[in-house]
């Protein structure tokens, strides 16, 4: 097999096999130290709902949600302490794909069965010149994505296991989000489900 060949799918630079199966097993350990460090949690939505997918975060940042609003947290929300650092590995499929800065957060989210989110844009970071990488891991998640104004036109397309994702310049405000994941079918997660993995630069580059 051929791995890192990139190609653009509804205009989204994607690629598939972008981690190695074994890559793959030595990523999910890393984050499985993460989680330890650092507790998966379910953030609210601004309607006081708690999100379908449990999220946590390497690097100085993570994203939370609550009935304040959305906003980047430097501390655990229930621990306080600092999230530990990003994954070699995650760090390495960045790098592929942007070498000015490395990212400051690396967003971990986890689709149990049955979860989902909603379309939305990323859209609270410094600077929109940097891409946002995501790394799909275990079951795969069908992700749709339209234009940067919400009502536009949306497509899907799969993605699986391994794949990297980069939404850059025109699809780097693009609404997106995940329909559904095909529950059970990757045997790399023990309980079943998806991990997705969003690698991003928050603070400018000059921080
Ligand atoms: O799970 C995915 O592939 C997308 C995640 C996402 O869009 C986000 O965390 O902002
Ligand atoms: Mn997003």
């Amino acid at each position: 097999m051929h791995y890192g060949n990139p190609e653009v799918i509804h205009g989204v630079t994607v690629m598939r096999d972008a981690l190695s199966p074994v890559e793959q097993i030595h990523l999910l350990a890393d984050l499985r130290e993460v989680a330890k460090t650092a507790p998966p949690f379910s953030p609210m939505t601004g309607w006081g709902k708690p999100m379908s997918v449990q999220i946590t975060a390497a690097g100085r940042f993570c994203w939370f949600s609550d009935r304040k609003g959305y906003r980047y947290i430097t501390a655990h929300p229930e621990t306080g302490q600092p999230f530990p650092a990003i994954p070699a590995l995650a760090l390495k499929i960045w790098r592929t794909f942007e070498t000015r800065v490395d990212p400051d957060c690396c967003l971990i989210n986890h689709y149990r069965e049955g979860a989902r989110m909603g379309l939305h844009q990323d859209r609270d970071e410094a600077d929109f010149g940097f891409p946002v990488v995501s790394l799909s891991l275990g079951d795969p998640g069908l992700f749709r994505i339209g234009g940067t104004e919400r009502k536009a036109p949306t497509r899907s397309f799969w993605l699986h296991s391994g794949d990297a994702m980069v939404l850059e310049s025109e699809t780097r405000l693009a609404f997106h989000g995940i329909d559904r994941i095909k529950f059970g079918e990757s045997a790399l997660l023990a309980g079943g489900g998806r991990l997705n993995l969003t690698l991003r630069r928050v603070a400018p580059a000059t921080t």
